[in-house]
């Protein structure tokens, strides 16, 4: 461990890249800092920002032991930069430069490029944050608020992450790049946020989980091909980042699984054994699981849409110039440069899709999305899992890459979510078998109240099977402010 591992909380800004050292770049930072303040203030987690929330922050980087638990007021957590430890000798694993030192500014020929991706992964952050500002007023229990809270701070943290890293290595053009991440808004019109899944609506509690599974967890897949950037200080600064999105990911995969067992549990008791008689189901205040299905086959492809398309020069372009790579590229048995390589792409022919091998370089974005499907398969059927242990004759299902897609490749065909290509009129006529319809986000959004009473939770959802940082079921997580 070298001191660098240790925050500095002394400062303003805690740190772990030996701030204090570096005058202007501090000075800089401090005059952002009350922005970002502001920002949170008004379009951070409305109201609750004089309750004490029982939030983790970070006191170091290495793997064990680097959160504290304990009550905090939000604005008065501690958003700090913390880059995981620095790998001495670190050599770049891809790409043309694979061999070459790691780097530890920015090359000159890469510097357009790496501020672009430092810009989109720094937009989405506070644009969750802005997304999810009313979910306070309807949380389920006090330990799903606090685990919204704790999300949302964390975002902002990520923020802090990219801001750093425009202020520290982009000169005055990053500073103004800083400055526009405060000023664009997510859903508005004039100044949205850069990425379409950003600017959706999370209006429900049913929504984040949704979110907090698929949409968090392009987070992980996007922060993972950065981790092993050949520009160091991004690759010490998405590693980082990493190890807070498994809780964000965590409270979405768990949260689903918990409105499943609360339905599981309604339909059992009451003895209704077909999953579709969705009104039998409802009476009870439960969310069906069709309804479940269809949320899910919205934020899936709405989150794949993140990846841009399956054939990209952009993509192909930043992996060779070794700055952003793939999934586990350490982990993968090739030459790191896809000289020679070839990768199967979905192609649409004559109205089927068939698999067809493209230069692999090209296709680093189809890779990452199908990684990420993976990923996403394996949760799904934890999820299952539940749902069979009821014995209820249902299975969640993953939607097809190409169904509901607006980006890329297959945004111009009408696809079913088990993978049909169909005529756009009867997939028009056919969508509310696959999306939710207005009748059922109104009936979503009636289930959402607020429940505050410590221990107890809403009708549509079963109480988590552990507390957080092991506290005792009735743990009052956030104390309101009278
Ligand atoms: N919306 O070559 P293409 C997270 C544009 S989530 C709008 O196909 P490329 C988080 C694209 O900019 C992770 N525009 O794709 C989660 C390009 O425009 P230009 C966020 C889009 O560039 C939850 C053109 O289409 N991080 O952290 O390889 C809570 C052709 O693009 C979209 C990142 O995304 C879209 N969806 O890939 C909080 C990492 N898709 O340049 C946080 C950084 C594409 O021709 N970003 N376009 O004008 C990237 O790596 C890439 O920019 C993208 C797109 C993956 C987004
Ligand atoms: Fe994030
Ligand atoms: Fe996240």
């Amino acid at each position: 461990m070298s001191t660098f591992d240790k925050v500095d909380y002394d400062s303003l800004i805690p740190n772990n890249v030996d701030l204090s050292s570096d005058r202007s770049l501090q000075r800089a930072l401090e005059k952002w800092h009350p922005n970002f303040i502001k920002w949170w203030m008004d379009m951070g987690p409305n109201g609750f920002q004089n309750s004490e929330v029982y939030l983790r922050t970070a006191v170091g980087v290495d793997p064990e032991g680097w959160a504290k638990f304990g009550y905090v007021k939000m604005p008065d957590y501690r958003w700090g930069i913390l880059l995981s430890p620095k790998e001495e000798g670190r050599k770049i694993p891809f790409g043309q430069h694979k061999g070459e030192p790691a780097w530890q500014e920015v090359p000159g020929e890469y510097r357009a490029m790496l501020r672009r991706l430092i810009v989109i992964q720094g937009d989405t952050e506070p644009a969750s944050v802005e997304q999810q500002r009313f979910l306070g007023n309807t949380a389920p229990s006090l330990y799903d608020m606090r685990n919204l809270f704790q999300v949302n701070v964390e975002e902002g943290r990520h923020l802090w992450a990219m801001v750093y890293l425009l202020h520290k290595y982009f000169g005055r053009d990053g500073r103004e790049e800083a400055e526009l991440l405060l000023q664009r808004r997510s859903g508005n019109v004039d100044k949205p946020r850069i990425l379409g899944a950003f600017n959706e609506d999370t209006p429900d509690w049913l929504s984040f989980y949704m979110f907090t599974t698929f949409t968090d967890r392009d987070g992980k897949m996007q922060l993972e091909a950065l981790a092993n950037s050949g520009f160091d200080p991004l690759a010490r600064t998405t590693r980082f980042m990493l190890t807070e999105e498994g809780h964000h990911m965590f409270v979405g995969r768990t949260g689903v699984e918990r409105v499943i067992q609360k339905t599981c549990e309604i339909m059992k008791q009451h003895n209704i054994s077909d999953p579709f008689a969705i009104n039998d189901v409802r009476k009870y205040g439960v969310v069906d699981l069709p309804t479940l299905q269809k949320k899910m086959n919205f934020h899936v492809s709405v989150t794949l849409d993140l990846f841009g398309s399956d054939i990209s020069t952009n993509a192909a372009n930043a992996f060779n110039s070794s700055i952003k790579g793939r999934f586990h590229e350490t982990m993968i048995d090739d030459d790191h440069q896809l000289l020679n390589d070839t990768y199967p792409i979905l192609k649409n022919v004559n109205n089927k899709f068939i698999l067809s091998d493209e230069p692999a370089i090209n296709a680093v974005n189809a890779r990452l999305c199908d990684d990420y499907i993976n990923d996403c398969v394996q949760v799904v059927a934890t999820w299952n899992k539940v749902i069979k242990s009821f014995g209820i004759n249902f299975t969640l299902d993953l939607p097809h890459k190409a169904f509901h897609r607006k980006i890329g490749d297959y945004s111009e065909l009408s696809v079913t979510p088990k993978g049909d290509i169909i005529e756009a009129s009867t997939w028009n006529a056919q969508q509310h078998d696959w999306l939710p319809d207005n009748e059922d986000l109104e009936y979503i959004l009636s289930l959402m109240t607020n429940v505050t009473e410590p221990g107890k939770f809403a009708s549509w959802v079963a109480p988590p099977k552990a507390g957080i940082n092991g506290q005792p079921g009735d743990y009052e997580y956030v104390k309101l402010a009278a």
